[in-house]
């Protein structure tokens, strides 16, 4: 998107549900920075595509930071505190993103969230994620904030059964999506990513999901 119209959208709000919002642009001025730590994050927890249960590869790579990372392998979806790829515990959370999700979810009327984990997902052209519920977590109290940052992707988010209708929305580089409450359970996706670059990623989109998945 041209610079002129991504300064139409800062500020800007969606709404997908009672307690589910867009904050375009939310991210926009951390972006850079948050791009740095991830690209230091992967040094240590490379990318990898995850098997799901059902067999399949992921197209979305993914890693983690915080105190539990997400993983999937033949035997299910879990938290883990041990990367199950280097034996080390996952790279520690930098500041500047709990800074940036606590930001993010007061804006949306979550006060008080303190995420121990960031999913950090990576798409290219063609991968995409398809409808899912994000139940792994103990506390369904917290919100999940997400931040998108570089090439944009088409966002589906769908009710509480996966057959709902699902309303399709962009997310651009420095939005934010954050949800919770009564919206929490809601099945969401990502349609294939279409071709595209930009300054800061190049053909990628980075995606990074904080979620609190301890119960205390
Ligand atoms: C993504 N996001 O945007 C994938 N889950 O790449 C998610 O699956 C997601 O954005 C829960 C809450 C917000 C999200
Ligand atoms: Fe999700």
């Amino acid at each position: 998107m041209h610079d002129l119209f991504e300064n139409e959208r800062l500020g800007g709000r969606v709404q997908l549900g009672e307690q589910a919002v867009v904050l375009q642009g939310f991210a926009m001025s951390i972006a850079s920075n948050v791009l740095a730590q991830v690209a230091l994050i992967e040094t240590i927890a490379p990318f990898r595509h995850m098997k799901t249960p059902g067999g399949f590869t992921m197209s979305v790579a993914l890693t983690n930071c915080g105190a539990f990372g997400w993983t999937s392998d033949s035997r299910g979806y879990r938290y883990t505190s041990i990367d199950p790829i280097t034996g080390k515990p996952w790279p520690d959370m930098p500041k500047e993103f709990l800074t940036l999700a606590r930001a993010a979810a007061n804006e949306a009327g979550f006060s008080d969230f303190v995420p121990d984990a960031c999913l950090i997902n990576r798409y290219v052209a063609g991968a995409r994620l398809s409808l899912h519920q994000d139940k792994d977590e103990l506390d369904f109290s917290a919100p999940i904030v997400s931040v998108s940052l570089g090439i944009p992707a088409i966002f589906q988010f769908g009710g509480l059964e996966r057959t709902d209708p699902t309303r399709k929305v962009p997310l651009f580089h420095g939005d934010v999506v954050v949800w919770g409450g009564v919206d929490r359970l809601k099945y969401h996706g990502v349609l294939p990513i279409k071709q595209n670059s930009h300054s800061t990623t190049g053909e990628q989109r980075i995606n990074l999901t904080f979620r609190k998945v301890s119960s205390r």
